[in-house]
């Protein structure tokens, strides 16, 4: 079964209880699975990574092409606005990487306007939402069916 990494950046374990307003009372369960049964449905398997550390971001993205994952999803939350690490690690592997947000993060205060990882994204959805997460790994899906034919040479 084709197996899709789902990576959280910092702080998204905090959602459900504060700044409501903004990120609604979903919680980081609710999402994954909600992604879960998603996933169900289309035949592909998910695993689950929330951290706090830029590094071990950096880390699970370099190993995703050797531990067998056709494509990620990933908020990489406030290292969107920060990290040319997290964004070199997503140029450097060969695994399609979609990046999501909740929030538009073009309607937020201006820092949150540019994201250093989306260029090397295949692409990017804000807004939605838990849906952004539902629309990001449907795009992953089909973006993973790829990669396992290019793998395999077909
Ligand atoms: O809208 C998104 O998904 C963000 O990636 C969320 C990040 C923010 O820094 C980005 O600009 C946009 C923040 C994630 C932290 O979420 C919290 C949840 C509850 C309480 C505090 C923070």
């Amino acid at each position: 079964m084709r197996k899709i990494l789902i990576i959280h950046g910092p702080n998204l374990n905090l959602l459900g209880n504060r700044e409501t307003s903004i990120y609604g009372t979903v919680s980081l369960d609710d999402i994954n699975a909600k992604l879960e049964a998603l996933a169900r449905l289309s035949g592909v398997e998910l695993a689950f990574f929330q951290s706090n550390h830029e590094g071990d971001i950096v880390d699970i993205i370099g190993r995703s092409a050797k531990d067998g994952f056709s494509a990620i999803v990933i908020n990489p939350a406030a290292y969107t606005h920060t990290s040319i690490a997290i964004r070199d690690a997503v140029s450097a592997v060969n695994v399609p990487v979609v990046e999501v947000h909740l929030s538009n993060i073009y309607k937020r205060e201006e820092f949150r306007h540019q994201s250093l990882v989306a260029p090397a994204c295949i692409g990017q959805i804000s807004g939605f939402g838990v849906q952004s997460y539902l629309l990001g790994l449907t795009a992953a899906i089909d973006l993973s069916a790829e990669t396992d034919r290019a793998r395999s040479g077909k």
